[in-house]
């Protein structure tokens, strides 16, 4: 089948923008003390502000990568405004206008360690490790805990090869991840001393190797923005987006069930599977549907289970999906 992918980012700005994107413009002309009277002016701001971050970056002219045509959504892109603009990066802060404060990340050097139940445990830095896997870019879906959603070009590879890659042994059951937590001038929202830093995430050896799991390294054909975590990042799209980890620096490979950054927070809000599931309500608001970045939050359309992804995920939970987003 032929599916038509309708390039909202590439439609002018005054036809794909709404309300919130406006509103989101002044927040940020704000957040840089730009005066109003300037913001008219500025419109070309939000743009340079996305992608400020991949300037100079090693390993930039890898991108783009080929677009492997197996994942693709019929369903308008999101403009890489909205994407790099509207963000979760707690350790920026606990709101969506993130993206300036994350500037501040250093991710050169960026070196990965891999550890645990493998056959010897070693660091690489993120681009040696680019030169060892094969990357492509893929359409995935986003839909984070919170209601909203997102479709995106991720630039990256297959998770496997980061498996293979780590050797790990035959005892390993689950995989550990951690982002970067070493500072707090950095990452101002480490000051909030409430939360269980560092972010901690964690897939089953079996989620890991799916062919959806996906290593994040770039977006909209260019090293990915810091705001969406830079260098490496996660992309499990048939789970809520807090499971979808930034900022990697750390792999561990493990026979027990990690406790995952939400879970200690919150355990009864955020399970360790997450799965996507229009049926299973969050203690506090419904999960049938949600809305896309870019139109307006009363704009609504029905949540999928797996997030449409249940053809390729849904054989990893034999006890069904509603028993799928706890525990
Ligand atoms: N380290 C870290 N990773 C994180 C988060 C975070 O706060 N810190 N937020 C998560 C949540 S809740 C979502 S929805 C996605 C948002 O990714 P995006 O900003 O690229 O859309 O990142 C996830 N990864
Ligand atoms: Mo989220």
């Amino acid at each position: 089948m032929l599916i038509k992918v309708k390039r909202g980012w590439e439609l002018p700005e005054s036809a794909v923008t709404p309300e919130e994107v406006y509103v989101n413009r002044r927040e940020i002309v704000k957040a840089l003390g730009i005066a109003p009277a300037l913001a008219a002016a500025a419109s070309v701001l939000p743009a340079g502000l996305a992608f400020a971050s991949i300037d100079g970056v090693p390993s930039a002219d890898l991108y783009p990568v080929p677009r492997n045509r197996k994942y693709t959504v019929n369903r308008p892109l999101t403009t890489p405004r909205d994407a790099t603009t509207y963000n979760n990066f707690f350790e920026f802060g606990s709101h969506k206008q993130i993206s300036k404060a994350a500037q501040r990340l250093a991710i050169r050097p960026w070196n990965i360690k891999i550890g645990g139940l493998v056959e010897k445990e070693f660091e690489i830095g993120i681009d040696d490790l680019l030169k060892q896997v094969t990357l492509e870019e893929r359409v995935y879906r986003h839909r984070c805990v919170e209601a909203w959603a997102m479709t995106v070009p991720w630039s990256g590879f297959a998770m496997k090869q980061l498996v293979e890659l780590a050797k790990p042994l035959s005892g390993a059951k689950y995989i550990k991840m951690n982002t970067i937590a070493e500072s707090k001038d950095e990452m101002p929202g480490l000051r909030q001393s409430w939360y269980p830093w560092p972010y901690q995430e964690g897939l089953t050896m079996e989620e890991a190797t799916n062919e959806m799991a996906f290593m994040v390294t770039g977006l909209y054909g260019k090293p990915v923005p810091k705001q969406n975590g830079a260098p490496l990042r996660l992309a499990v799209p048939w789970k809520y987006g807090f499971k979808s980890i930034k900022s990697i620096i750390r792999l561990t490979f493990t026979d027990e069930k990690p406790k995952t950054f939400w879970q200690s927070l919150a355990e009864k809000e955020y399970g360790f599977w997450a799965n996507v599931n229009p049926a299973v309500a969050h203690p506090r608001w419904s999960q049938a549907t949600e809305w896309q970045l870019g139109a307006r939050q009363s704009d609504r359309v029905p949540t999928r289970l797996y997030n449409g992804y249940g053809e390729q995920v849904a054989h990893l939970y034999p006890k069904g999906a509603d028993e799928s987003y706890f525990r």
